[in-house]
Protein backbone atom coordinates (compact mmCIF):
# COMPACT_ATOMS: atom_id res chain seq x y z
CA UNK A 1 0.00 0.00 0.00
CA UNK A 2 0.92 3.48 -0.96
CA UNK A 3 2.30 5.86 2.32
CA UNK A 4 -0.53 7.85 3.90
CA UNK A 5 -2.49 10.42 2.10
CA UNK A 6 -3.77 13.63 4.56
CA UNK A 7 -6.76 15.52 3.05
CA UNK A 8 -8.56 18.29 4.74
CA UNK A 9 -12.37 16.74 5.58
CA UNK A 10 -15.20 19.13 4.69
CA UNK A 11 -18.26 17.54 6.64
CA UNK A 12 -21.10 19.49 4.89
CA UNK A 13 -24.08 20.61 6.75
CA UNK A 14 -26.20 17.14 7.27
CA UNK A 15 -23.73 15.02 8.55
CA UNK A 16 -22.65 16.34 11.51
CA UNK A 17 -25.92 17.19 12.73
CA UNK A 18 -27.86 14.28 11.39
CA UNK A 19 -25.98 11.55 11.02
CA UNK A 20 -22.70 11.85 13.48
CA UNK A 21 -22.84 7.78 12.88
CA UNK A 22 -21.80 7.92 9.35
CA UNK A 23 -19.32 10.66 10.19
CA UNK A 24 -17.85 8.13 12.73
CA UNK A 25 -17.54 5.26 10.21
CA UNK A 26 -15.85 7.30 7.99
CA UNK A 27 -12.99 8.89 10.83
CA UNK A 28 -12.90 5.03 11.65
CA UNK A 29 -12.38 3.75 9.00
CA UNK A 30 -10.59 5.74 6.47
CA UNK A 31 -6.96 5.82 8.73
CA UNK A 32 -7.21 2.12 8.44
CA UNK A 33 -7.12 2.27 4.34
CA UNK A 34 -4.54 5.09 4.64
CA UNK A 35 -6.23 7.68 4.37
CA UNK A 36 -5.36 10.27 6.99
CA UNK A 37 -8.15 13.30 8.19
CA UNK A 38 -7.47 16.81 9.29
CA UNK A 39 -10.35 19.25 10.38
CA UNK A 40 -11.12 22.08 8.47
CA UNK A 41 -11.40 24.73 10.83
CA UNK A 42 -13.97 27.46 10.20
CA UNK A 43 -15.67 25.60 7.53
CA UNK A 44 -19.41 26.50 6.59
CA UNK A 45 -22.14 24.93 4.07
CA UNK A 46 -20.35 24.13 1.09
CA UNK A 47 -22.92 25.79 -0.25
CA UNK A 48 -25.70 23.45 -1.39
CA UNK A 49 -25.80 23.15 -5.43
CA UNK A 50 -28.88 22.60 -6.20
CA UNK A 51 -30.32 25.17 -3.67
CA UNK A 52 -28.23 28.11 -2.87
CA UNK A 53 -26.72 28.20 -6.66
CA UNK A 54 -30.20 28.66 -7.82
CA UNK A 55 -30.64 31.66 -5.81
CA UNK A 56 -27.98 33.86 -5.92
CA UNK A 57 -24.38 32.25 -8.00
CA UNK A 58 -21.81 34.90 -6.97
CA UNK A 59 -22.62 34.33 -3.48
CA UNK A 60 -23.12 30.52 -4.16
CA UNK A 61 -19.28 30.89 -5.74
CA UNK A 62 -17.97 32.66 -3.00
CA UNK A 63 -19.23 30.99 -0.22
CA UNK A 64 -17.82 27.73 -1.87
CA UNK A 65 -14.31 29.41 -2.70
CA UNK A 66 -13.83 30.62 0.81
CA UNK A 67 -13.92 27.00 2.43
CA UNK A 68 -11.52 25.92 -0.60
CA UNK A 69 -9.43 28.38 -0.03
CA UNK A 70 -9.67 27.30 3.59
CA UNK A 71 -7.77 23.82 2.66
CA UNK A 72 -5.56 25.90 -0.03
CA UNK A 73 -4.00 27.39 3.36
CA UNK A 74 -3.65 23.93 5.29
CA UNK A 75 -2.11 22.37 1.97
CA UNK A 76 -4.30 19.84 1.67
CA UNK A 77 -7.25 18.59 -1.29
CA UNK A 78 -10.86 18.38 0.68
CA UNK A 79 -12.63 15.18 0.67
CA UNK A 80 -16.09 14.80 1.45
CA UNK A 81 -18.51 12.19 2.02
CA UNK A 82 -21.34 14.07 0.78
CA UNK A 83 -22.40 14.38 -3.26
CA UNK A 84 -23.74 17.84 -2.96
CA UNK A 85 -20.93 19.49 -1.51
CA UNK A 86 -18.84 17.42 -3.99
CA UNK A 87 -20.35 19.07 -6.90
CA UNK A 88 -20.31 22.42 -5.72
CA UNK A 89 -16.33 22.11 -5.24
CA UNK A 90 -16.02 20.51 -8.40
CA UNK A 91 -18.19 23.08 -10.15
CA UNK A 92 -16.59 25.98 -8.36
CA UNK A 93 -13.31 25.28 -9.47
CA UNK A 94 -13.99 24.67 -12.71
CA UNK A 95 -15.93 27.74 -13.29
CA UNK A 96 -12.58 30.18 -11.93
CA UNK A 97 -10.65 27.83 -13.52
CA UNK A 98 -11.95 28.47 -17.09
CA UNK A 99 -12.69 31.99 -16.17
CA UNK A 100 -10.05 34.50 -14.84
CA UNK A 101 -12.51 36.89 -14.31
CA UNK A 102 -14.42 35.09 -11.82
CA UNK A 103 -11.54 34.26 -9.48
CA UNK A 104 -10.85 38.24 -9.54
CA UNK A 105 -14.35 38.51 -9.00
CA UNK A 106 -13.94 36.31 -5.81
CA UNK A 107 -10.28 37.30 -4.87
CA UNK A 108 -12.35 40.76 -4.76
CA UNK A 109 -14.76 39.48 -1.88
CA UNK A 110 -12.13 37.95 -0.21
CA UNK A 111 -10.27 41.23 0.75
CA UNK A 112 -9.79 41.51 4.17
CA UNK A 113 -10.20 38.14 5.43
CA UNK A 114 -6.49 37.29 5.31
CA UNK A 115 -7.28 34.37 2.60
CA UNK A 116 -5.38 33.94 -0.56
CA UNK A 117 -7.32 32.09 -3.36
CA UNK A 118 -5.43 30.36 -6.44
CA UNK A 119 -7.69 27.25 -6.47
CA UNK A 120 -5.02 25.24 -6.14
CA UNK A 121 -6.60 22.48 -4.30
CA UNK A 122 -8.72 19.60 -5.39
CA UNK A 123 -11.58 18.43 -4.16
CA UNK A 124 -12.30 14.90 -4.10
CA UNK A 125 -15.02 12.49 -2.86
CA UNK A 126 -14.01 9.90 -0.71
CA UNK A 127 -15.36 7.24 -2.61
CA UNK A 128 -12.70 8.42 -5.40
CA UNK A 129 -9.91 8.03 -2.89
CA UNK A 130 -11.31 4.77 -1.53
CA UNK A 131 -11.57 3.57 -5.56
CA UNK A 132 -7.82 4.92 -6.17
CA UNK A 133 -6.08 2.65 -3.58
CA UNK A 134 -7.69 -0.23 -5.93
CA UNK A 135 -9.88 -3.21 -5.38
CA UNK A 136 -6.69 -5.68 -4.90
CA UNK A 137 -5.35 -3.45 -2.01
CA UNK A 138 -8.39 -2.91 -0.28
CA UNK A 139 -9.92 -6.67 -0.92
CA UNK A 140 -6.80 -7.88 1.19
CA UNK A 141 -8.10 -5.82 4.23
CA UNK A 142 -11.63 -7.43 4.13
CA UNK A 143 -11.47 -10.28 7.21
CA UNK A 144 -15.40 -11.09 7.56
CA UNK A 145 -16.54 -11.59 4.25
CA UNK A 146 -20.30 -10.13 3.85
CA UNK A 147 -21.15 -13.15 1.85
CA UNK A 148 -25.28 -13.69 0.88
CA UNK A 149 -26.14 -9.58 1.58
CA UNK A 150 -27.76 -8.39 -1.48
CA UNK A 151 -26.99 -4.59 -1.88
CA UNK A 152 -28.77 -2.30 -3.51
CA UNK A 153 -27.00 0.17 -4.45
CA UNK A 154 -27.98 4.20 -5.06
CA UNK A 155 -25.07 6.60 -6.60
CA UNK A 156 -26.96 9.45 -6.82
CA UNK A 157 -27.09 12.29 -9.33
CA UNK A 158 -24.01 14.91 -8.23
CA UNK A 159 -21.39 12.37 -8.27
CA UNK A 160 -21.90 11.49 -11.74
CA UNK A 161 -22.89 14.91 -13.31
CA UNK A 162 -22.23 16.57 -15.08
CA UNK A 163 -19.92 13.84 -16.32
CA UNK A 164 -17.52 16.38 -18.55
CA UNK A 165 -16.54 17.39 -15.03
CA UNK A 166 -15.91 14.08 -12.73
CA UNK A 167 -13.51 11.80 -13.06
CA UNK A 168 -15.18 8.79 -14.25
CA UNK A 169 -15.13 6.64 -17.27
CA UNK A 170 -17.03 8.56 -19.66
CA UNK A 171 -20.63 5.99 -19.40
CA UNK A 172 -23.89 5.98 -18.21
CA UNK A 173 -23.37 2.27 -16.71
CA UNK A 174 -21.14 3.18 -13.73
CA UNK A 175 -19.62 0.24 -12.12
CA UNK A 176 -17.18 1.72 -9.38
CA UNK A 177 -19.62 1.95 -6.50
CA UNK A 178 -20.82 -1.82 -7.65
CA UNK A 179 -16.62 -2.90 -7.21
CA UNK A 180 -16.19 -1.59 -4.34
CA UNK A 181 -19.27 -2.94 -2.88
CA UNK A 182 -18.50 -6.26 -4.20
CA UNK A 183 -15.44 -6.32 -3.02
CA UNK A 184 -16.46 -6.92 0.64
CA UNK A 185 -18.09 -10.26 -0.55
CA UNK A 186 -21.64 -8.54 -0.91
CA UNK A 187 -23.30 -8.68 -4.01
CA UNK A 188 -24.98 -5.86 -5.69
CA UNK A 189 -28.01 -6.51 -6.93
CA UNK A 190 -29.33 -4.75 -10.09
CA UNK A 191 -32.73 -3.02 -9.87
CA UNK A 192 -34.52 -0.95 -12.48
CA UNK A 193 -33.82 2.67 -12.67
CA UNK A 194 -30.78 2.39 -10.88
CA UNK A 195 -28.90 5.62 -11.43
CA UNK A 196 -32.48 7.48 -10.45
CA UNK A 197 -32.08 10.36 -8.06
CA UNK A 198 -33.14 9.40 -4.55
CA UNK A 199 -35.52 12.37 -4.61
CA UNK A 200 -34.39 14.90 -2.22
CA UNK A 201 -32.28 17.31 -4.07
CA UNK A 202 -32.57 20.51 -5.76
CA UNK A 203 -34.53 21.61 -2.50
CA UNK A 204 -37.60 18.92 -3.15
CA UNK A 205 -37.26 17.39 0.06
CA UNK A 206 -37.30 20.82 1.89
CA UNK A 207 -40.30 22.05 -0.41
CA UNK A 208 -42.09 18.87 -1.29
CA UNK A 209 -42.10 16.34 1.10
CA UNK A 210 -45.05 14.11 -0.87
CA UNK A 211 -42.95 14.31 -3.86
CA UNK A 212 -40.11 13.73 -2.73
CA UNK A 213 -41.56 10.42 -0.84
CA UNK A 214 -42.77 9.22 -4.04
CA UNK A 215 -39.47 9.33 -5.95
CA UNK A 216 -37.44 7.89 -3.17
CA UNK A 217 -40.65 5.22 -2.83
CA UNK A 218 -40.18 4.22 -6.23
CA UNK A 219 -36.52 3.16 -5.74
CA UNK A 220 -37.37 1.32 -2.91
CA UNK A 221 -39.96 -0.08 -4.51
CA UNK A 222 -37.79 -1.79 -7.27
CA UNK A 223 -34.98 -2.94 -4.82
CA UNK A 224 -37.37 -4.33 -2.83
CA UNK A 225 -38.38 -6.25 -6.44
CA UNK A 226 -35.22 -7.85 -6.29
CA UNK A 227 -34.87 -8.19 -2.60
CA UNK A 228 -32.16 -6.23 -1.42
CA UNK A 229 -30.88 -6.79 2.13
CA UNK A 230 -30.01 -2.71 2.65
CA UNK A 231 -29.86 0.24 0.11
CA UNK A 232 -26.00 1.26 0.03
CA UNK A 233 -25.53 4.72 -0.64
CA UNK A 234 -22.28 7.67 -0.62
CA UNK A 235 -24.61 10.62 0.05
CA UNK A 236 -25.20 12.29 3.46
CA UNK A 237 -28.41 13.77 1.41
CA UNK A 238 -29.23 10.84 -0.03
CA UNK A 239 -28.88 8.99 3.34
CA UNK A 240 -31.45 11.43 5.15
CA UNK A 241 -33.54 11.35 1.92
CA UNK A 242 -34.12 7.11 2.61
CA UNK A 243 -33.64 6.94 6.32
CA UNK A 244 -36.87 9.69 6.84
CA UNK A 245 -39.20 9.14 4.03
CA UNK A 246 -39.00 5.38 4.79
CA UNK A 247 -39.81 6.83 8.21
CA UNK A 248 -42.87 9.27 6.81
CA UNK A 249 -44.25 6.59 4.45
CA UNK A 250 -44.83 3.85 6.93
CA UNK A 251 -46.06 6.43 8.97
CA UNK A 252 -48.64 7.48 7.08
CA UNK A 253 -49.70 3.80 5.69
CA UNK A 254 -49.91 3.08 9.37
CA UNK A 255 -47.63 -0.25 8.52
CA UNK A 256 -44.01 -0.84 8.41
CA UNK A 257 -43.75 -1.81 5.05
CA UNK A 258 -40.75 0.25 4.21
CA UNK A 259 -38.06 -1.28 6.28
CA UNK A 260 -34.62 -1.28 4.25
CA UNK A 261 -31.73 -0.44 6.13
CA UNK A 262 -30.15 2.50 4.84
CA UNK A 263 -26.16 1.87 4.43
CA UNK A 264 -23.14 4.06 4.36
CA UNK A 265 -19.75 2.95 2.17
CA UNK A 266 -17.83 3.03 4.63
CA UNK A 267 -20.27 1.11 7.28
CA UNK A 268 -20.23 -1.49 4.71
CA UNK A 269 -16.84 -1.87 4.40
CA UNK A 270 -15.60 -1.35 8.04
CA UNK A 271 -17.87 -4.69 8.76
CA UNK A 272 -15.78 -6.38 6.10
CA UNK A 273 -13.17 -5.17 7.98
CA UNK A 274 -14.63 -6.94 11.21
CA UNK A 275 -14.99 -3.60 13.25
CA UNK A 276 -17.57 -3.51 15.64
CA UNK A 277 -21.27 -2.31 14.97
CA UNK A 278 -21.11 0.28 17.23
CA UNK A 279 -17.48 1.62 15.73
CA UNK A 280 -19.66 2.24 12.74
CA UNK A 281 -23.06 3.93 14.25
CA UNK A 282 -24.99 0.96 12.45
CA UNK A 283 -26.77 0.80 16.15
CA UNK A 284 -27.92 4.24 15.52
CA UNK A 285 -30.27 3.98 12.26
CA UNK A 286 -33.36 5.35 11.86
CA UNK A 287 -34.06 1.81 9.75
CA UNK A 288 -33.07 -0.66 12.31
CA UNK A 289 -29.90 -2.64 10.72
CA UNK A 290 -30.45 -5.86 12.50
CA UNK A 291 -32.36 -7.62 10.15
CA UNK A 292 -29.40 -7.42 7.68
CA UNK A 293 -26.46 -7.50 10.18
CA UNK A 294 -27.99 -11.08 10.82
CA UNK A 295 -27.39 -12.01 7.27
CA UNK A 296 -23.76 -11.51 7.61
CA UNK A 297 -22.00 -14.96 8.50
CA UNK A 298 -20.06 -15.03 11.59
S1 LIG B 1 -23.31 21.48 3.02
FE1 LIG B 1 -24.73 22.83 3.78
S2 LIG B 1 -26.47 21.83 3.03
FE2 LIG B 1 -24.97 20.33 2.44
S3 LIG B 1 -24.48 18.35 3.17
FE3 LIG B 1 -23.68 18.15 1.28
S4 LIG B 1 -24.50 19.87 0.39
FE4 LIG B 1 -22.82 20.93 1.00
S1 LIG C 1 -29.68 12.02 -5.67
FE1 LIG C 1 -30.52 13.31 -7.16
S2 LIG C 1 -29.76 15.19 -6.37
FE2 LIG C 1 -28.85 13.82 -4.95
S3 LIG C 1 -26.80 13.29 -4.73
FE3 LIG C 1 -27.40 13.00 -2.74
S4 LIG C 1 -29.35 13.72 -2.89
FE4 LIG C 1 -29.98 11.85 -3.55
C1 LIG D 1 -28.09 17.25 -3.09
C2 LIG D 1 -27.64 18.63 -2.96
S1 LIG D 1 -26.86 16.11 -2.55
S2 LIG D 1 -28.75 19.70 -3.63
O1 LIG D 1 -29.98 19.64 -2.88
O2 LIG D 1 -28.98 19.37 -5.03
O3 LIG D 1 -28.18 21.03 -3.51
Amino acid sequence: MTEAQTYSFFLGCVMPNRFPNIEKSIRVVLPKIGIELEELEGASCCPAPGVIRSFSEPTWLAIASRNLALAEKAGHDIITGCNGCYGTFKEALLEVREHPDRLKEVQKVFKGLGLKYKAKAEAKHLIEVIYDIGIEELTKKVTRPLTGLKVGVHYGCHLLKPSKNRPWKQTERHTFLDELVELTGAESVPYKDKFMCCGAGGGVRGSNAPVSNDIAVEKLDNMMDVGVDCVLNVCSFCHLQFEVAQAQVNKELGEKKYQIPVIYYTQLLGLAMGLELEELGLHQHMIKTQPMLDKIPE
